[in-house]
């Protein structure tokens, strides 16, 4: 038994021990009661995030540290092949729930992700998608591993939640409209292997990534009456567009062309090829601003959504664009969707919040800090 599954199997001990039904969310209790039993709760103060490694080499990252196993019965897989891959090979714990350090270590180590992107994304899905309290969150479902709800309306549903980070148009997901939002879907992966056949010389590469790219969204538009595209998943659609020819393509080879046998173990198994080498984490911040930029400038698509019908798609003037201010992803996101989950935080609760708010907000550099819930 690792160290980690042992905290685990005392954390729910504890939370067993004070007859606390593991799915009951805390609403309904007074702010006393509330804060007299949060802190048992096995409450921990969110750390400050980790810095950039220092080594960003490329280096063989699928070792004989890291072998694949294939997810155990109970294992939380979800929406993300890059996290999805990194549990798979260890980086992250095989069981799918994990901390913000932990994602932020794994997501450098075993793929150069920079380190402002790799924050970004942690804090941004912790708030939304994590338990602020125990500091954890599942990469897949809802998992009672993550400790005891917040009030409602908190989620605290791993990142399968639609709508709040997870969202529509993905490449290999179907939209949460058809049902599974978070599985490999072969049926998307076949148009993905055929695009690339028409576009990419038979890879994924930046050409055939804009075509595939803007197919998904004219393919929601045309089916799916609930299509969303507005910011975050306006610009997550893009940046993920990109993160394949990035982080998916070996590093030593690092010429932007992924084939389709990687591509498929990738996305559909969570598992790096034989002798995976990751990308020079030197370049892959710049990499992923120009091949989104790219993917975006091949077919311009302003955020916006369906109206309740199929082909529909109306522009939203209130969504952040690749044209507005870079404060106002922050500030809709915070304003728009942490706050409508967490409207009247207490205690350690609210502590926990604006450290994670505090840790978010810090990957936006000249911003202007938003306090909800005060300093
Ligand atoms: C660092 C923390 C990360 C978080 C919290 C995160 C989270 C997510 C989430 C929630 C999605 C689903 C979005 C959607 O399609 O609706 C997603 C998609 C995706 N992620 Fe990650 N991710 C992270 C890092 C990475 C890394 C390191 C890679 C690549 C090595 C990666 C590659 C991808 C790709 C390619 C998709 C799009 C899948 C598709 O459209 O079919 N992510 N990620
Ligand atoms: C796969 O995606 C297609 C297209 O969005 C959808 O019609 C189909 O139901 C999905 N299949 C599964 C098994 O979810
Ligand atoms: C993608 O592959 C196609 C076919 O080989 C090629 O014409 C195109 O230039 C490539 N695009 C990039 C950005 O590498
Ligand atoms: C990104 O694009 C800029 C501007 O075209 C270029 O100077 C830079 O070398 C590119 N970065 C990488 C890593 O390709
Ligand atoms: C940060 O914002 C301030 C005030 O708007 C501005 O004067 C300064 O030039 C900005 N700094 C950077 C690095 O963008
Ligand atoms: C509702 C939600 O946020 N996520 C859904 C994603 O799809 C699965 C079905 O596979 C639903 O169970 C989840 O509720």
């Amino acid at each position: 038994m690792s160290i980690f599954s042992t905290l685990l199997a005392f954390s729910l001990l504890a939370i067993q021990a004070i007859a606390f039904p593991q799915y009951q969310p805390l609403a309904g209790l007074s702010e006393r009661e509330l804060d007299n039993i949060l802190p048992r709760l096995n409450a921990v103060t969110p750390p400050p995030p980790p810095g950039p490694p220092s080594d960003t080499s490329v280096k063989l990252v699928n070792d004989a540290a890291h072998p694949y196993r294939s997810p155990g019965k109970g294992d939380m897989r979800g929406p993300c092949p890059g996290l999805n891959t990194l549990a798979s090979h260890g980086y992250l714990p095989r069981n799918g729930i994990a901390t913000p350090t932990q994602i932020i270590n794994a997501a450098q180590d075993g793929f150069s992700m920079d380190s402002n992107t790799a924050r970004l994304l942690t804090f941004a899905t912790m708030l939304v998608d994590g338990n602020p309290i125990t500091n954890l969150m599942s990469i897949g479902g809802k998992s009672a591993l993550t400790g005891p709800d917040p009030p409602r309306p908190a989620i605290v549903g791993g990142l399968d939640t639609h709508a709040v980070f997870e969202g529509d148009a993905s490449l290999t997901r179907a939209d949460f409209f058809f049902g599974d939002n978070h599985s490999f879907n072969q049926t998307l992966f076949d148009d993905f292997v055929s695009f690339s056949k028409k576009f990419g010389g038979g890879n994924y590469n930046a050409t055939s990534a804009a075509e595939i790219r803007f197919h998904r969204i004219q393919q929601s538009i045309a089916q799916n009456p609930q299509f969303s595209f507005i910011s975050p998943r306006f610009f997550t659609a893009y940046g993920e567009a990109a993160f394949p020819i990035v982080f998916f393509v070996d590093g030593r080879k690092a010429d932007g062309q992924l084939s389709m046998t990687d591509a498929v173990g990738f996305f559909r198994d969570g598992r790096m090829p034989h002798d995976f080498h990751r990308a020079d984490g030197s370049k892959t911040a710049d990499l992923v601003g120009n091949v989104t930029d790219v993917i975006f400038l091949a077919h311009p698509t302003q955020p916006g959504g369906n109206q309740g019908k199929v082909n529909t798609y109306t522009v939203d003037p209130n969504s952040a664009n690749f044209d507005s201010d870079g404060c106002k992803i922050y500030t809709d996101f915070v304003n728009n969707i942490v706050v409508p989950l967490y409207p009247n935080p207490q205690g350690v609760l609210r502590q926990n919040l604006n450290l994670n708010l505090e840790f978010f907000f810090q990957t936006f550099g000249n911003c202007t800090q938003l306090f909800p819930y005060g300093h």
